[in-house]
């Protein structure tokens, strides 16, 4: 077998590329190759040795999404994820899995195994607490964000940047699955739970502001080449232990609004709490509530702080432009808070957080407070200033 044409590997495949094509086993090292992917796009070989403790991830892209075959994909995407977590590794250090290679013929990366890390939506389903969490994904947002965009770096190598991480097909996935879908089902493949279809149709298909925000919203994911966003920042996109946060997945990477990636992670906190609700888990919503708020403060302080030590364009430090700027991506930060809130819900990509939910009662009220407040979150987004704001926006929303 070789593997100068490409095809979509099977374990054992996997295992022999690993062992022939990369300079990691031992030549006489027997390896194990287990496919362990649970995403909605790509496959991911898990290569063990049987002989001593090395392992290590191969993620390939195929042609079409896991999820389904009507989502015909770019198998740039693995390019793009692989120098994009090499750039994060240098912005990030220690936020980011290590790669080893890219493979532009067989379209794969091989990486780190953090089979010692969990992914961070499965503990939160099992109602997990991480004291780090918070202060790692702060810093890897403001480094990540502030540091790709105009205020910190020259603006000829930004534009490389653009240019390098051009990603339209999976940018063409968000638009259409984040922005367009949830709200109006032009392509008829929303996926609602049944006790809430009459709920969407009215509170949120017929919802005429509602729709109006999401075009300008839409409108401003496809122009504002503002940073370069990891673009798919929930939960199932970060490795998690104790004292260890691993920011993985960034295929959906492109230079977008800095408040895309904050909230995702804002939504996918939402819907965990919304979880340890519907499961009364006292202490779970306690420390949920907590990282909501923390996440976002010390995403100001912490971003604050960067401008000061680290901004390079001129008008950057003229009186008032930092607390202008910074209050723009808290306003986009809300209204991908409220996109991501309802996208998870209505459209075709759901997350575990709800659908675990068991009693069918309980779950249909989850649904509908991520909603209402995500409307909320959306329409009032001007406003929200402060991790209290945010928090309030959940607390305040109420079911009738
Ligand atoms: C067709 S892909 C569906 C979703 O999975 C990815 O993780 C992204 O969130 C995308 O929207
Ligand atoms: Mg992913």
């Amino acid at each position: 077998m070789n593997f100068d044409k490409y095809f979509t590997m099977s374990e054992a495949d996997a295992a022999l590329y690993a062992k022939t094509k990369l300079d990691f086993f031992g030549k006489d090292e027997e390896l194990v190759c287990k496919e362990i992917g649970d995403g909605n796009l790509n496959y991911i070989f898990k290569i063990d040795s049987l002989s001593t403790s090395k392992s290590l991830i191969i993620k390939q892209s195929g042609p079409v999404a896991r999820i389904s075959d009507e989502f015909k994909l770019s198998a740039d995407r693995n390019r793009i994820e692989y120098e994009i977590l090499k750039y994060q590794s240098t912005l990030a250090p220690g936020l980011v899995p290590e790669v080893y290679s890219y493979d532009p013929i067989m379209n794969c990366t091989s990486m780190e195994d953090l089979s010692d890390h969990v992914i961070m939506r499965t503990e939160m389903i099992n109602h997990k607490q991480f004291k780090k969490f918070a202060d790692d994904i702060t810093t890897f947002m403001v480094n990540t964000l502030l540091l790709t965009s105009d205020v910190c770096m020259e603006h000829k190598a930004k534009k490389e940047l653009v240019k390098n991480f051009i990603n339209p097909e999976l940018c063409e996935i968000s638009e259409d699955l984040v922005y367009t879908e949830p709200f109006s089902d032009i392509n008829n493949r929303n996926d609602i739970f049944a006790p809430n279809v009459d709920w969407v149709k009215e509170n949120i298909y017929s919802d005429e502001a509602l729709k109006l925000e999401t075009a300008k919203l839409k409108f401003d994911f496809m122009n504002n080449a503002q940073a370069l966003v990891h673009g798919d920042l929930h939960t199932g996109s970060i490795f998690i232990k104790e004292d260890s946060t691993k920011v993985i997945d960034p295929e959906f990477a492109f230079y977008g609004p800095m408040g895309y990636d904050v909230g995702n992670v804002i939504a996918n906190l939402m819907f965990a709490l919304a979880n340890a609700q519907a499961y009364e888990k006292a202490e779970q919503i306690k420390w949920l509530e907590d990282t909501i708020v923390e996440v976002i403060d010390l995403f100001k302080e912490k971003f604050s702080k960067a401008w000061d030590e680290k901004a390079s364009e001129y008008t950057a430090k003229y009186k008032g432009f930092k607390e202008y700027y910074l209050d723009t991506v808290l306003r986009d930060t809300a209204a991908v808070t409220g996109l991501e809130g309802i996208r998870r819900i209505v459209g075709i990509a759901h997350v575990k957080d709800i659908t675990s939910i068991q009693d069918e009662e309980k779950r249909t009220k989850a649904e509908r407070l991520c909603m209402l407040a995500s409307k909320s979150f959306i329409m009032n987004r001007e406003e929200l200033k402060t991790g209290k704001d945010f928090l309030e926006v959940i607390k305040k929303t109420t079911v009738k």
